[in-house]
């Protein structure tokens, strides 16, 4: 049984720009959000990540002339992945997918809202420096364990869980609630990273 009282589920970028149709979709996004729905039952304590980026933002490839979607480039905190334009702020693609339901998630926190610093995790941007202040509020409320679900397995999801070991978190990823993008071998090398990072790789089976 989970200590609801010191455990938070965070939801990520379940998104329309990333569920099939939209700028950036994850192949079956869209398959995760009845199972998201029922296994946030189990928690009194939601918080939900929205990527949410100003127009012209750095990973966009349209800002970097001669580039295209999933090229990369040099920035000035490291190499940064290029993608179609997506979740930009106000927009209907950044808007939460309609049938999540998730009425008692107490925080909305946004990310990637710096136009020069993209941000995976919903912890800790991509300079590794500039903090959202989640692990702050986590810990202020007695938090220390969170399990993750959302997209994608082998991005924002894999950040955020390696930055919540780093924070000092217990840290589950709940693999069947979760889709990746898998590209040049992202999916397999997340795993790995998450699995040496001490993140749990469960099913939703053993949360109930
Ligand atoms: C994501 C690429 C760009 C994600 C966000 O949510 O995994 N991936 N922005
Ligand atoms: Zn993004």
């Amino acid at each position: 049984m989970l200590d609801s009282s010191r455990t938070a589920l965070l939801v990520i970028d379940v998104q329309n720009d990333f569920i099939p149709g939209g700028q950036l979709p994850v192949p079956e996004g869209d398959l995760i959000v009845p199972l998201i729905n029922r296994l946030a039952r189990q928690f009194s304590q939601v918080i939900i990540a929205q990527d949410w980026h100003p127009q012209g933002h750095a990973s966009f490839a349209s800002r970097h002339p001669g580039k295209q979607p999933f090229d990369s480039v040099q920035l000035p905190y490291g190499e940064q992945t290029l993608w179609p334009e997506h979740c930009v702020q106000g927009t209907a693609g950044a808007e939460l997918h309609p049938k999540l339901d998730l009425p008692h998630a107490q925080l909305i926190i946004r990310k990637g809202c710096n136009p020069d610093i993209d941000s995976y995790s919903a912890f800790l941007e991509a300079d590794r420096g500039t903090t959202t202040g989640l692990s702050g509020y986590l810990k202020e409320r007695g938090i220390d364990t969170v399990y993750m679900v959302g997209l994608a397995l082998d991005f924002c999801v894999m950040f955020s869980a390696l930055d919540a070991r780093a924070a000092g978190f217990n840290a589950y990823v709940v693999l069947d609630a979760c889709r990746a993008i898998d590209m040049n071998g992202s999916l397999q090398s997340a795993m790995e990273r998450m699995q040496s990072a001490g993140v749990e790789l469960i099913q939703s089976t053993e949360l109930t």
